[in-house]
């Protein structure tokens, strides 16, 4: 068992991304559900992560997404930020939201269009210097709908060159990393269905490139965990995108739905060095929040993430190691199960008590007046952009 001060250390060492647009209105594509006091511009949505690094003490990092939190200076955004004990994480762009890419961005047929895709994200690398970002994050929407649409091996090369070309752009402390998706918006073929796919691009690219895992992305079933151990085995693994979801790419708040699954990822992170720094793996949300408070549901999210990672991390490695060793298979299987089923709670509550928070984070959010704040001084708060 590892001791319970190593464990602490690590818990207080813990680094989570939250996502610009989990703080705006966002939802489904059937109908978003305004709230009142969300943000109306970038800077308010830096103020709103703010308090969820206050409360929780392990969030200091906001992904942002262009050009959704679009500004005149980038540079000012960060001054804002680093006032606020955070730093500008992921540049994540979007290049599915324009009538130009109906068939697609960077692997579109038509190469004006390619060539205005491939701006935005050296847009997006622009961007990242003056914010000082380190991740270059990309989705893409690409793909089709119908059985000879377009050409599939076609559409891997006009993605591979247009990722060439970004790559080449990068500095030497800049990253690529990219998302995949086995489906939607795109039904037939997408263009980055898999982490096979990504990982082939990523492993062409250069040691820079690396595979994001979003966890709603796979196909039901689908072993997270292993995806997870063998990315971290060849050192591609450069971050998580954290939700739940039951259905598809359902975007719910992390360990919702499946607390047991993100545990089992975080096992393999922690068993095989991915919670170290050198590691550079990133812990990001990538969530929206449609019925429930934002900033609650992104304090719940981070703090399901720390039980997650509480567990992983109380897993007795040499107990395991003996039982697997020895081919005991009922042995090895209690082992990571008696680390499961740890209430590590009383465990998290010392932690932030020695890290000078408040023991329960979204009692100290509700102490705090913010939200009482937010809603009566911010009135027309914007739509972050999906589900309108
Ligand atoms: C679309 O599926 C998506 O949820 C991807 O996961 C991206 O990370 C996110 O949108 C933001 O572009
Ligand atoms: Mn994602
Ligand atoms: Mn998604």
């Amino acid at each position: 068992m590892a001791d319970h001060a190593t464990v602490k250390t690590a818990l207080k060492a813990q680094v989570i991304e939250t996502p610009s647009w989990g703080y705006g209105n966002s939802g489904t594509r059937f109908k978003v559900f305004a709230q009142q006091g969300v943000p109306r511009d970038p800077f308010e949505k830096l103020d709103d992560a703010a308090q969820v690094h206050a409360a929780t003490g392990v969030a200091p990092f906001v992904s942002l997404h262009i050009p959704w939190d679009k500004v005149e200076d980038y540079a000012a955004l960060a001054a804002h930020a680093e006032e606020r004990g955070l730093t500008l994480g992921a540049i994540n762009s979007n290049t599915f939201q324009d009538d130009d890419y109906k068939l697609g961005s960077v692997a579109h047929p038509d190469p004006k269009v390619r060539r205005k895709a491939v701006d935005h994200l050296l847009e997006c690398v622009d961007i990242m210097d003056a914010t000082g970002s380190r991740d270059l994050k990309l989705w893409f929407a690409d793909g089709t709908n119908y059985p000879g649409q377009d050409d599939i091996v076609a559409r891997q090369d006009r993605l591979f060159e247009a990722l060439s070309e970004v790559y080449a752009r990068l500095g030497e402390d800049q990253r690529m990393i990219l998302e995949y998706k086995f489906f939607e918006p795109a039904f037939y073929t997408t263009d980055v269905p898999d982490w096979g796919t990504s990982y082939a691009h990523c492993l062409k690219l250069g040691d820079r490139a690396r595979v994001v895992v979003d966890t709603g992305h796979h196909a039901p079933g689908t072993n997270i965990e292993f995806i997870v151990a063998f990315l971290l085995r060849e050192r591609k693994l450069g971050a998580f995108d954290f939700n739940s979801r039951f259905y598809a790419d359902d975007d719910l708040m992390v360990g919702s739905a499946d607390p047991f699954q993100l545990f089992r990822i975080l096992h393999e992170v922690a068993k095989n060095g991915g919670f170290a720094p050198e590691a550079q793996v990133a812990f990001m949300l990538d969530q929206c929040h449609n019925i429930e408070a934002k900033i609650p549901a992104v304090i719940r999210s981070v703090m399901n993430v720390q039980e997650a990672t509480a567990k992983a991390l109380l897993v007795d490695t040499d107990a395991l190691r003996c039982a697997q060793q020895a081919g005991d298979v009922l042995g090895a299987n209690a082992v990571l199960m008696d680390a499961y089923n740890t209430d590590v709670r009383p465990l998290l509550r010392e932690v932030r008590e020695e890290m000078g928070l408040h023991p329960d984070p979204l009692a100290a959010y509700r102490a705090s007046g913010w939200q009482e704040r937010i809603v009566a001084e911010r009135v027309g708060g914007l739509q972050a952009g999906w589900g309108a």
